[in-house]
């Protein structure tokens, strides 16, 4: 799939006081803000028309805005986050994508469901159930996708420790590879794939981002980009060290379509 549009949201001051598990000490603001910067050139440089929302500083996660939406041409679906202190940011966001998208679906009632937990490859959704996404959340997007032709399956990921979300451990780069972290590799529901699999050291970099002719990755995974370089990819390196502290990771930053 060509992509054509994405939107972020800029790092609020309150950043560095969100929601991580990461233990790798509280992010620098600056940097942050230098590397939300660089990472929305590089997707203008892939193609992209980037729409950068300003910071909400009441939602220091609010920069991860892929946890709010799952998007496509012709429709959205906002979600209902996990996480109690992150649930308010998908009424901010409500309103962008009424402007972006000609149908918009809300994930209701009891159903939790984080964008994270949410893989596409091609004409399949992988639905991960996490801490963040509930069964309930996972069956109403399904029946979204259903309407819209979409064949969804569930990856139930609650039981491997430090895995926040399905995408911080798997990604679809197209060409029919999916990127995975070892512990997910041997999962039947990926095994038609062509699997890269990164070392369990370098797990952070299973979730790079394919955006049109470029993969990007995180900087400081040298063995993840020589597997993906060998496998033939264009290898785009971002630092999103700052993001990492916050257990966040690049596919989070954007919401694209
Ligand atoms: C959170 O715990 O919700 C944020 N600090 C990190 C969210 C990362 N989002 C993602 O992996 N899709």
């Amino acid at each position: 799939m060509t992509f054509t549009h994405a939107l972020t949201r800029k790092p609020g001051n309150s950043f560095p006081f969100g929601i991580t598990t990461a233990e790798l000490g509280r992010p620098d603001l600056a940097q942050a803000q230098a590397q939300h910067i660089r990472y929305c050139e590089a997707l203008t440089q892939a193609g992209l028309h980037v729409d950068t929302l300003p910071a909400l500083e009441f939602f220091p996660d609010a920069v991860f805005v892929e946890d709010v939406a799952i998007v496509e041409p012709d429709f959205a679906v906002l979600t209902r986050p996990g996480a109690l202190p992150r649930r308010g940011e998908a009424q901010e966001m409500l309103p962008v994508l009424k402007q972006h998208f000609g149908r918009v679906y809300q994930i209701d009632g009891n159903a939790t469901l984080d964008g994270g937990d949410i893989c596409k490859a091609d004409d399949v959704y992988y639905l991960g159930l996490s801490d963040r996404t509930n069964l309930e959340g996972a069956q109403q997007l399904a029946a979204i996708l259903n309407h819209f032709d979409y064949r969804s399956e569930l990856i139930d990921i609650r039981s491997l420790e430090g895995i926040l979300h399905l995408k911080s451990a798997v990604n679809y780069l197209g060409d029919n590879t999916m990127l995975l972290d070892p512990r997910l590799a041997e999962l039947k529901a990926f095994e038609a794939y062509h699997h890269l699999v990164v070392p369990l050291e370098e797990a952070y970099a299973a979730n790079c981002l394919r955006v049109n002719d470029v993969v990007m990755v995180p900087a400081g995974f040298p063995r993840t980009v020589e597997l993906l370089q060998t496998a033939g990819f264009q290898v785009e390196l971002l630092d999103v060290s700052e993001y990492r502290k916050m257990d966040g990771g690049l596919s989070c930053l954007s919401l694209r379509w």
